[in-house]
């Protein structure tokens, strides 16, 4: 039987594009005059690093070899979602009042199990890892709690592998739909992540490799809140002293961010609160 330990880059890569087709749309009708000036200002900016650095047809082999690779490894997801989202985001979200957002990231799936606003995330019985109870409040930017608000949280295992991109692990490990309660409120039982490296055996662990940086990011919790009537919030939670939360691969850390679990009382893992307010749309 294939367990989440023989997860290759080129199996994940795979998923991950294949799910990026399922889950978004890939058209969109913008206009002649932006895609020429987007278009051109990228491609300028490409031929300005060549000049500038005298880039040699051997190196530009080799970059061209590895764009293609990338794409053959199923790897343009990871690429994106690593080096550039987080651009997006910041534009995307610097007019809100509320709470901080982060980057989405690759391993997304819509549609996790409903579960009511106190519950725990679907997980194996023997689900390894220090189980952290996860509660909070859903409001809009004034305070005003927000009754059936829906969190979508979903994140990796003990191991750093996440259901659906890794092999072996059940459908839904460790993802759900959860509803607030008529107050905004919400308390899941969930267990924590541990710190996710990139695969280092397909293309983007070569340029990492190559480059000789890291393939880490700091353990996280991914979210996505939303209301009818307000700005759907997406956004990753982090944990204090993980020895990533400076040099995320991804650059998608905020200190906004980052939670500090403290020990429950009945000496059952860890809990800690978090609160989100929602910007109106
Ligand atoms: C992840 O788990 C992730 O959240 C991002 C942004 C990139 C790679 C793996
Ligand atoms: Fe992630």
């Amino acid at each position: 039987e294939v367990t989440e330990f023989e997860a290759t880059a080129a199996d994940s890569g795979g998923r991950a594009t294949e799910r990026y087709f399922e889950n978004h749309a890939t058209s969109l009708d913008t206009p002649k005059e932006r895609v020429s000036q987007l278009a051109t200002e990228v491609l300028t900016a490409v031929h300005d690093v060549i000049r500038r650095h005298r880039v040699t047809y051997d190196e530009y082999q080799a970059v061209k070899g590895w764009l293609i690779q990338v794409g053959a490894d199923g790897e343009w997801p990871l690429f994106m979602d690593v080096w550039v989202e987080h651009v997006v985001e910041e534009v995307a979200t610097d007019h809100r009042e509320g709470s901080k957002g982060s980057i989405e990231g690759p391993y997304y799936v819509p549609g996790a199990p409903q579960l009511p606003a106190q519950c725990t995330l679907p997980m194996r019985a023997d689900e390894p890892g220090t189980p952290l109870l996860f509660a909070g409040q859903v409001t809009d930017v004034a305070g005003q709690a927000l009754a059936g608000a829906t969190i979508e949280l979903w994140h990796a295992d003990d191991y750093g592998f996440y259901s659906q991109y890794a092999p072996g692990l059940p459908e839904w490990n460790l993802r759900g739909t959860i509803i607030t309660d008529e107050e905004g409120f919400f308390a899941i039982n969930t267990i924590q992540p541990a710190p996710y490296q990139i695969p280092t055996d397909g293309s983007c662990g070569k340029l990492i490799e190559a480059a000789g940086w890291h393939a880490w990011r700091p353990a996280h919790l991914h979210l996505k809140v939303s209301a009818p009537g307000y700005e759907l919030l997406t956004a990753q939670l982090y944990f204090q002293g993980d020895a990533h939360l400076d040099d995320d691969i991804a650059t998608a850390v905020k200190p906004e961010l980052v939670l500090a679990p403290r020990p429950k009382a009945d000496g059952t893992g860890n809990e800690v609160t978090y609160n989100f307010a929602l910007d109106p749309a």
